[in-house]
């Protein structure tokens, strides 16, 4: 069978229980051990106040990846490293030992049950816009970050590797 052209995924990476910044750490390592998926660049890692909940404050990165995955298959390992850094879903918007959700997966536009693509509210959302922009500028516009200026996020000052992943 033809191997897939790989296809260039934007992942938005969350955590507000445990160890946040390790937990995102080890799955930006894991992510990168996966089969079918190559290329893992991840932003810095930013502190963020709760966005429509409440709780402890966040850990939030962004990374990008190139994949040979389609998009539910990435759907489903994301859940898959999930599963195994603890998540619980006891109601929306729960604290969370780590969240994985797809931004983008190419220029692609899905809207299936289980996945929508683009991210329905990344726009409204400073820890992802903010993130998302340090690594790729050139997805973010400047008024889209105005526009979310009012939300509370402090980039965090950890070391990062030169292929873009924070130490293990
Ligand atoms: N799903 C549909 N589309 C996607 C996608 N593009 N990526 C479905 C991932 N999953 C997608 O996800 C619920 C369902 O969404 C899944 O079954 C999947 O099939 P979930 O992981 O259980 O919950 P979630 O990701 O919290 O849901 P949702 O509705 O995407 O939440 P939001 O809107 O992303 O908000 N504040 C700060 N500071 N930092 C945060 O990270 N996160 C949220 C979650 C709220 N406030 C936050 C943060
Ligand atoms: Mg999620």
């Amino acid at each position: 069978m033809a191997s897939r052209q790989p296809v260039r995924a934007y992942i938005a990476l969350g955590a507000n229980l445990g160890d946040a910044a390790d937990t995102l750490s080890e799955a930006l390592h894991a992510l990168a051990a996966c089969a079918g998926v190559d290329r893992v660049r991840a932003s810095s890692f930013y502190r963020t106040a709760p966005v429509d909940c409440v709780g402890p404050d966040y850990v939030n990165a962004v990374a990008h990846i190139d994949t040979t995955l389609d998009a539910m298959a990435l759907l489903a390992l994301l859940q898959a490293l999930e599963q195994a850094a603890g998540r619980q879903r006891p109601y929306r918007n729960a604290p969370r030992t780590l969240d994985l959700d797809v931004l983008l997966y190419g220029s692609a536009c899905i809207v299936s049950p289980h996945l929508t693509v683009p991210h329905p509210r990344m726009a409204q959302r400073a820890f992802v816009l903010v993130p998302l922009a340090e690594l790729s500028p050139g997805l973010v516009r400047p008024e889209q970050l105005l526009a979310v200026a009012d939300q509370p996020i402090e980039r965090l000052p950890l070391p990062h590797r030169s292929d873009g992943l924070p130490p293990p």
